[in-house]
């Protein structure tokens, strides 16, 4: 986590990068979209997603191959943010910046204590 200014955010906000790794390199790795569903109050419920995804295939509708990072509100599907990623061709690694405070103003609680049990799918 970095100070917000970071990735051109507030100095009260906070600067993400989700690393995914995909344990296989691919040539580019726009060629397929990476999700991350984010539940920011802990009800259930995906608040946001961050998507990489092509930068061309989302702004014009054709492929650019280049990695993107795009912040949306799962509740309106409105753009939120968007930032340039880091995903080398040939390789296995896709790093999707975001801002912590997902378009609002930014606080910070002491994490929760690890619950355990089997992961199951927010829809
Ligand atoms: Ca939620």
């Amino acid at each position: 986590m970095l100070p917000g200014a970071a990735l051109g955010g507030t100095d009260t906000d906070r600067s993400l990068v989700f690393v995914i790794n995909t344990y296989g390199r691919a040539t580019n790795q726009t060629v397929n979209e990476f999700d991350i569903l984010i539940d920011n109050n802990g009800d259930g419920v995906v608040d946001f997603v961050v998507v990489g995804a092509d930068l061309g295939v989302v702004l014009t509708g054709s492929f650019n191959g280049q990695m993107a990072s795009f912040t949306i509100d799962a509740a309106t599907g409105a753009l939120i943010d968007a930032f340039f990623a880091d995903a080398p061709m040939n390789g296995s690694l896709i790093e999707l910046p975001a801002l912590a405070a997902f378009g609002r103003p930014f606080s910070f609680s002491a994490p929760q204590p690890f619950r355990s049990g089997r992961l199951t799918s927010p829809g």
